[in-house]
């Protein structure tokens, strides 16, 4: 397990790198050029500096998260092969700077979800929030305006210029099923793959978050079945996932640690973190700590350890505690809990297998 934290650049985020160095086992950094609109080529100069500073601070760049899908991909509209050549151009300049992982994501119109970004737990930190109910009874509007207002920072997934287009992308999303969807995804990995492949890139898709249809839109990547055929869809080591613990635990359908252990070969990038599901399908994000939550972080480790497992690995999100200001579940201190939790369980298993238990 190789970890890494994610990092939104200079300027663009309350954690330094300095802070990221002091946290143990962390060797590079999860970046992207959150500047750069989805679809458009990026620019070597911007990606040279990245590594430059990245450089400076003894961290590698092997995992970027995220090059952004643009929606005329996702919805397969003529116009999508341009925006699918700028997409290879990147893959290939990244490779440049020693990239390994693209975490990507095939959500239309919205990345995440979520109705509360500092929602007040019992203990006075707060964390991000699902309210089920709300979301059914809420216009996507209304939400994004609740999103921008709530946030210091911009929200990748929820930039204003790609919101303003909000009305006319529902629109064109009236008549993709879930099958055009899968659809448009193969069309997609079958011209980006064998680019990824060329490149020892691996692509690594994010499941939906949460993992079901929100606002009446398709989505795809939300359980086993969807994410094996998915991966069949182009039966590479270079199609694979982002696990993400959190995004796939808000159902709790979803089994992770067998879904770890189904597809470990397959997933080059672990997000790891706990959700509390209640009831009524309402979740929070907890601690990573297994008792904290409904997902067996512990378990989820243990199936990543069975597997021998060499990829890369980040604390997904975290509450805010201890007064932080930060961007919304990316906050210094409970992500660094997070790492350590993580460690430790997976220190312990090394234990135990080396007979030193
Ligand atoms: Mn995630």
């Amino acid at each position: 397990m190789k970890m890494v934290f994610r990092w939104y650049g200079e300027g663009n985020d309350s954690v330094t790198l300095k802070q990221i160095k002091q946290i143990p086992g962390v060797e590079g950094l999860v970046w992207s050029l959150h500047d750069v609109p989805a679809g458009e080529e990026w620019p070597m100069d911007k990606i040279l500096d990245y590594k430059r500073l990245a450089d400076e601070h003894g961290f590698h760049l092997k995992v970027v998260e995220s090059v952004n899908v643009h929606e005329d991909i996702k919805l397969g509209l003529p116009s999508r092969d341009k925006y699918i050549e700028n997409y290879k151009r990147t893959i290939e300049k990244l490779a440049k700077v020693g990239v390994k992982v693209i975490c990507y994501n095939f959500m239309p119109i919205f990345d995440w979800i979520r109705t509360d970004l500092f929602k007040e737990m019992e203990d006075g930190s707060t964390a991000l929030f699902f309210d089920k109910a709300k979301i059914e009874s809420m216009a996507a509007e209304d939400l994004v305006r609740n999103i921008n207002e709530n946030s210091a920072f911009t929200m990748p997934g929820w930039e204003p210029e790609r919101l303003q287009r909000i009305a006319p992308l529902f629109e064109a999303y009236k008549n993709v099923s879930e099958e055009d969807l899968f659809n448009h995804l193969q069309y997609f990995l079958e011209q980006i793959i064998p680019v990824a492949e060329a490149h020892d890139i691996k692509m690594a898709i994010h499941p939906d978050d949460p993992p079901y249809s929100v606002f009446g839109l398709p989505r795809i990547v939300t359980n086993r079945d969807n994410i094996q055929r998915l991966l069949g869809l182009v039966d590479s080591p270079y199609n694979g996932i982002t696990l993400c613990s959190g995004s796939l635990g808000a159902n709790p359908g979803n089994d992770v640690a067998a879904m770890v252990r189904e597809f470990a070969g397959r997933i080059p990038f672990a997000h790891i973190r706990n959700v509390k599901v209640y009831e009524n399908g309402d979740f929070i994000e907890t601690s990573h700590r297994s008792s904290d939550g409904t997902v067996d972080i512990a378990d989820v480790v243990r199936a990543y350890h069975e597997n021998g497992y060499t990829g890369f690995a980040r604390p997904d999100h975290g509450r805010h505690i201890w007064d932080e200001q930060c961007r919304p579940g990316y906050g210094l201190y409970d992500r660094a809990l997070g790492i350590m939790y993580l460690w430790g369980v997976w220190d312990a298993l090394e234990r135990v297998k080396e007979g030193r238990g």
